[in-house]
Order: structure tokens, then C-alpha cells, then sequence
């Protein structure tokens, strides 16, 4: 029996109202689960809302320059088989009554079901142009996708689209520019783009028995936004060690008083809090470069890599300097469990002002971490080993902890990034610096 699905806008922050800049579907396509449907744009992001189910568009309900929120009925789904009900992602709590009215009146031979897609939204940066990250093209996160797709960059493409938006047009017509132009040779260049080889294509089955395993939604964003910050921001990574052994201790302390109330205190809850202080003294670890500005931040949110089983997520806990280390400890535990359950939304994970990659649960002596932009630098944090340390004229045993500090060398040179890690290490040493 086919199955009618209504789709609705998801979750999409606190944003109401936002404009619908790019419909990427029509009544009559045939949609793959995933597919992009539209794309969304407020005054700080835009963001594409994927479709939740593989199906046939019947209706479409929005258009260019409509205005939507939340719950908003994007389109209607003829899904070719039921999906069972355990599978049908819940939708937005303000339209759980409409499932049940949509249902009531559904014709017998079809079964009608309202959802919101089931992936948060797929979130940018700012498009205009010198906004962050500088001389960004307008375009939307599709056809930024579209582009890259086809290795264009997005910036070298003119736009046609409302107020000089490039469109997918503008991408395939600049592409059949590019390809009616003379090949000069097989062979890097030189000049200021990425001119490097193409990557030749590999029949690996040639050598042997393979499996292919495509990758996850979230591999394939975070993948593309990891690219892009290494090859454009000038990493440096600085590497400190903090003497935990006083910390650990207490960790150990207040684990036990807090055990009863089912909050973890690991020691990354120590690290957040480090972090606060050290970049309420260093700011310019609190900023983002905008075009020939920084951009220094008044509020410290600090984002917190989680490993998932479908790839990478940060999450963002806020105003991390005005909380205590048990409020942290019990937020970085459920926001971590809303990560691995996929329950994180696209306003989780805005607003980050720095990150950290904590490693130190796994093992590890160090890493070099990639900023995630528009941030400026992002804490790496290994596993903490007894070392001997000479101390007073003699080695003593010390938890050491490694700290592994990557940095935007634009806008961070490197004795501040020694001072911003040793000082992270000195509050670590001794968390009495905290209350200075
Ligand atoms: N040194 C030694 N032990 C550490 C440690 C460190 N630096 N950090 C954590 N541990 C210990 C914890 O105390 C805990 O021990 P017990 O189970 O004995 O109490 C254990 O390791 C596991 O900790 P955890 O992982 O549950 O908790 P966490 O707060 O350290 O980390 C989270 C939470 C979400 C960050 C983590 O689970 C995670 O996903 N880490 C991976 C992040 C990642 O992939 N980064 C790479 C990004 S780039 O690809």
C-alpha cells in the first residue's frame, strides 16, 4: 500500500519566518531519502532541508520568497512502500495533533503521515559576500554542494540568481566555460588556486575482494567543511602537557559525590572550564576573522567533538564561563547521548566559539586537530599517563595530561599560542586559578 507523507519544516532553531531562497523539487520527482528540498535563509545561515523519505512528490506547497517556520507543510510524499511506524521520525510537538487529523481524513487506500525530516537541517555560514571567512559567494548550501560536486569554486562563479545569487545554471554554464577552454597541460601550474593533479580512479577489485560502504550523511558534511579548513586556514599546533595529578584527585572526589545523582565528572568537565578562563584572558582565541576584521566575542560557548557511530558532531554548551564544572560535566553528558542517539539539532551546534577534541577517553600522546572555522583555534586532548618529573632536585610521579592546541596563524602568532596552552596548562595544575 502506498503511504501518503505529509513533510514539514524541521527543527530549524529559533529562527520563524525564514525565506525560501532555493526549491530544489517538483511535483512528479522521484526522491531519494536524503535529497535536498530546499534551502532556507535567514539573516546569519542558510540551511538545506533534506528530504526525510525516498517517494514521488504529489503536492508542493512552498515556493521562492515564501516565508516558513517549524512545522510548516513543505510538500506531499508518496513513499512506494510503508515505512513501519518505529521508523517514522517524530514530529515537531506543535504538529503532533495535525498527525492524527491528517490520518482521520486520509483516503482508505492510503495512509497519511505528517513528518518533519528526520536529519537536522544542513547549516552554513553566512552567504553574503565579506561576510565570515571573507569574500564568500552567495549561493546556497546546495548549489555550494552542486559546485564542489563538480570541483568548481564556488567563488570564481558569477551569479545571476536574486541579489547576485549564483544558481545552478550559473554553475553548469560555468563549468562548460571552463571545459571549452584549451587544456594546457597535465600538470600543476602553479598561480594562487589548489592546482593539483586529479585523483586517478582505482579499480581495486582488480587486486582482491572488496565491500563498499557509502558514507553516512554526516561523513560527507563534516568530511567537506574539514577539507575546506585545512586547505584554507594556516594550521600551527602547539604542544603542552598539565600536571593533572591534583585535579585527578579531586575528579575522583567529586565522581564519588555526584555518582548517586547519575552525572559523570570525567575530566573533559575540568577542561572546559580551563578553557573558559584561558580565553577570557587570551580574546584573541575568542574571535573570528571577517574579511580585515576580527570579530572578538563577549560570551564563551565552547563546542565538544562526539564521536557518533555515523561520524563526527559538535555540539555547542553555552556560556561555559558562568557555569560550574558538575552543571558542565551533567550538560557534556546529555548532549552527548542526544549526539548518539541522532537527536542533536542544527541549534545545538551553532554558536561555537572555540572546540575541543577530546581523545583522552581513547588513547594518544598528541594530534594535530583542524580548526573548525569561523573559529580561530580548537584544544586537542590525549590520554594522561604517570610521568617521572624533576622536581626539586629529585623525579617525582605526576599525571601528565597532553594538550595538543591548533591554531589560525592569520589572526594568532605563535608566542601567544605558547602562552594560551601553558596558561591552560597552569589553571589544570591548579584549579584555585579558576576563582582568581
Ligand atoms: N586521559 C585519561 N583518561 C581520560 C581522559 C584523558 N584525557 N579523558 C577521559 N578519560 C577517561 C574518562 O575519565 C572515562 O573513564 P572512566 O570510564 O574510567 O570513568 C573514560 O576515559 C571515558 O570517557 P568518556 O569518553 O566517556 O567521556 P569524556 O567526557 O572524556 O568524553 C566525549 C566525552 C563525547 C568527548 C567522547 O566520548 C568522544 O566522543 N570523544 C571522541 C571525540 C573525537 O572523536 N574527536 C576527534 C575529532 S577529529 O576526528
Amino acid at each position: 500500500m502506498a503511504e501518503i507523507k505529509q513533510v514539514l519544516v524541521p527543527d530549524i532553531g529559533d529562527y520563524k519566518d525564514v525565506s525560501v531562497i532555493e526549491v530544489m523539487v517538483k511535483v512528479g520527482d522521484t526522491l531519494n531519502a536524503e535529497d535536498t528540498l530546499l534551502t532556507l535563509e535567514t539573516d546569519k545561515a542558510a540551511m538545506d532541508v533534506p528530504s526525510p523519505y525516498a517517494g514521488v512528490v504529489k503536492e508542493l506547497h512552498v515556493e521562492i520568497g515564501d516565508k516558513v517556520s517549524q512545522g510548516s507543510l513543505i510538500l506531499v510524499l508518496e513513499c512506494a512502500e510503508q515505512i513501519p511506524p518505529s521508523e517514522i521520525p517524530p514530529a515537531p510537538p506543535f504538529a503532533k495533533g495535525g498527525v492524527e487529523a491528517a490520518a482521520a481524513s486520509a483516503s482508505p487506500a492510503t495512509a497519511v503521515t505528517q513528518v518533519a525530516t528526520a536529519q537536522p537541517p544542513v547549516v552554513t555560514p553566512p552567504l553574503a559576500k565579506g561576510g565570515l571567512g571573507g569574500d564568500l559567494a552567495h549561493a546556497s548550501p546546495a548549489i555550494r554542494r552542486f559546485a564542489r560536486e563538480l570541483g568548481v569554486d564556488i567563488a570564481q562563479v558569477k551569479g545571476s540568481g536574486e541579489k547576485g545569487r549564483a544558481t545552478k545554471d550559473d554553475v553548469q554554464n560555468f563549468v562548460k566555460a571552463a571545459l571549452a577552454q584549451p587544456r594546457t597541460a597535465d600538470k600543476p601550474t602553479g598561480g594562487n588556486g589548489l592546482q593539483v593533479l586529479d585523483m586517478p580512479v582505482f579499480d581495486f577489485a582488480k587486486f582482491g575482494a572488496i565491500e563498499i560502504q557509502p558514507l553516512s550523511r554526516i561523513q560527507k558534511i563534516s568530511g567537506a567543511n574539514l577539507h575546506r579548513n585545512w586547505v584554507t586556514i594556516p594550521h600551527v599546533t602547539q604542544f603542552d602537557e598539565a600536571d593533572i595529578t591534583d585535579m585527578e584527585a579531586f575528579r575522583k572526589q567529586l565522581g564519588a559525590e555526584y555518582a548517586k545523582q547519575n552525572i559523570k565528572i570525567t575530566p573533559l568537565a575540568f577542561m572546559l572550564k580551563a578553557a573558559a578562563a584561558a580565553l577570557q584572558a587570551f580574546p584573541k582565541f575568542n574571535a573570528s576573522l571577517d574579511g580585515e576584521n576580527l570579530i572578538l566575542k563577549q560570551y564563551i560557548n565552547i563546542g565538544v567533538a562526539v564521536d557518533t557511530p555515523d561520524g563526527l558532531v559538535v555540539p555547542v554548551l553555552r556560556d561555559v564561563d558562568k557555569k560550574g564544572i558538575v552543571q558542565l560535566a551533567k550538560e557534556l553528558g546529555e548532549i552527548s547521548a542526544k549526539a548518539r542517539d541522532k537527536k542533536i539539532t542544527a541549534a545545538d551546534m551553532q554558536g561555537g566559539c572555540f572546540t575541543i577534541s577530546s581523545l583522552g577517553g581513547i588513547g594518544g600522546t598528541a594530534f594535530t586537530p583542524i580548526i573548525n572555522a569561523p573559529e580561530v583555534a580548537i584544544l586537542g586532548v590525549s590520554r594522561s599517563s604517570m610521568k617521572p618529573v624533576y622536581q626539586d632536585g629529585q623525579f617525582v610521579p605526576r599525571l601528565m595530561l597532553p594538550l595538543s592546541v591548533s591554531y589560525d596563524h592569520r589572526v594568532i602568532d605563535g608566542a601567544a599560542a605558547a602562552r594560551f596552552t601553558a596558561y591552560l596548562a597552569k589553571v589544570l595544575a591548579d584549579l584555585r586559578r579558576l576563582a582568581l
